[in-house]
């Protein structure tokens, strides 16, 4: 079938919104036909030329929603009709990942994820002369039809707004799953959060459902504060506005009473820039403070801190999709946003038909939006 998409045709060039031809679904593959998509700070990394996986021509996104038109042959879970969120981490539950119970990172189809290709080795989006696009983390949701394996979806409620929950295909999950899988924030806990946008913000209100007692945002960008107040950040702080070397005024700032030393219980990195989740390392609290990398870092880029700073009990980890397994965890996380635990719709600055995608990464790179969704 003939589907409307915007394709990466090059690194850093804008999407080229145009009609590819799409396959129909392969032996364990469904088609969906998608509503609405996110746009995550990821697809603009990988756009960029940033991201060592990074293949063009593809089509991007993987923050999606919509529903099921077909399925192929041995799809045994989704019916047409169904109501789905694409999963960039499926959930085979039977590889020896998923198996473990360690990980939500299901390895039975990574391979041929990262390479822009479907399980069997191919792809099913082509240009209308017939040359493959590659797909990306197995979602391509910048089409309005795309095709994925069943593994990799997760079936949702009907009642929930396909522009709003398609967030939780990725930024909601990531944000509050480095809260609740990843880093287990107990009450009274204290946080900081490096990055208050599209994730940021889903850390803070992770944070705040944990009963985190301080909560400090850091941001380069003031008009983030307001946005960040809203989701829980109970202290701001700018860098550029801090005199002297900022870990150890954070350090200070998140001293209790009693505590000679000072240092945060977590802190999250939600920039993916390299220095920053070395100031977030290093501002944790000594002997056990804990520091989320969520952040994704462009190739050749390396993470770098004293020894001594783990020899001294802070511990640093990482956290993919939150942690979260994706058909198992996202329909509950559809169902808190229905029940009103979580807000999304702030968090949706702009919207825009797919013609107007780039714009959407204009928004992003001026630090206008919080997230654009691309309505089909
Ligand atoms: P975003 O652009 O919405 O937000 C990034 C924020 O970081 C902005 O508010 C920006 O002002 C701030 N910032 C940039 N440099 C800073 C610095 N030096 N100090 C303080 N603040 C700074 O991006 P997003 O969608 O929130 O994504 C954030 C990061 O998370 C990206 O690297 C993205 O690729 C990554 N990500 C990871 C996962 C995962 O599963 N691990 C999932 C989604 C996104
Ligand atoms: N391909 C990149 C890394 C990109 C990356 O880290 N992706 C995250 C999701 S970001 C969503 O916005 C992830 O889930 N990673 C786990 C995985 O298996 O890809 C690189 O550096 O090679
Ligand atoms: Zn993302």
């Amino acid at each position: 079938m003939e589907v409307r998409a915007a394709v990466a045709v090059a690194a850093g060039k804008p999407l080229e919104v145009t009609t590819v031809n799409l396959e129909g679904p392969k032996v364990g593959e469904v088609l969906v036909e998608i509503k609405a998509t996110g746009i995550c700070h990821t697809d603009e990394f990988t756009l960029s030329g940033a991201d060592p996986e990074g293949l063009f021509p593809a089509i991007l996104g993987h923050e999606g929603a919509g529903v099921v038109v077909e399925v192929g042959p041995g799809v045994t879970s989704l019916k047409p009709g169904d109501h789905v969120i694409p999963l960039y981490t499926p959930e085979c539950r039977e590889c020896y990942s998923c198996t473990s119970h360690k990980t939500n990172l299901c390895t039975s189809i990574r391979a041929t994820q990262g390479q822009g290709l479907m399980p069997d080795g191919t792809s099913r989006f082509s240009t209308l002369d017939g040359d493959p696009i590659l797909h990306y983390m197995g979602t391509s949701t910048f089409a309005n039809y795309t095709v994925l394996p069943e593994i990799a979806l997760a079936k949702i409620r009907e009642d929930a707004p396909f522009d709003k929950v398609c967030y939780i295909g990725c930024g909601v999950t990531t944000g509050i799953g480095a809260v609740i899988n990843t880093a287990k924030v107990e009450v009274g806990a204290t946080a900081v959060v490096f990055g208050l946008g599209g994730i940021g913000l889903n850390v803070l209100q992770g944070l705040r459902m944990a009963g985190a007692s301080m909560i400090v945002g850091v941001d380069l960008n003031p008009a983030k504060k307001e946005m960040a107040e809203r989701f829980g950040m109970t202290h701001f702080v700018n860098p550029s506005e801090v005199e002297g070397d900022l870990v150890p005024y954070l350090v200070n700032l998140t001293k209790r009473r009693g505590d000679t030393i000072g240092g945060a219980d977590y802190t999250f990195d939600c920039t993916g820039n390299v220095n920053v989740m070395r100031n977030a390392l290093e501002c944790a609290h000594r002997g056990w403070g804990q520091s989320i990398v969520i952040g994704v870092a462009p190739a050749g880029a390396e993470i770098s801190t004293r020894p001594f700073q783990l020899v001294t009990g802070r511990v640093w980890k990482g956290t993919a999709f939150g942690g979260a397994r994706g058909r198992t965890d996202v329909p509950k996380i559809v169902d808190w946003y229905m029940d009103g635990q979580i807000e999304i719709d702030p968090m949706i600055t702009h919207t825009m038909p797919l013609e107007d995608i780039n714009k959407g990464f204009d928004l992003m790179h001026a630090g206008e939006s919080i997230r654009s969704v691309v309505l089909y």
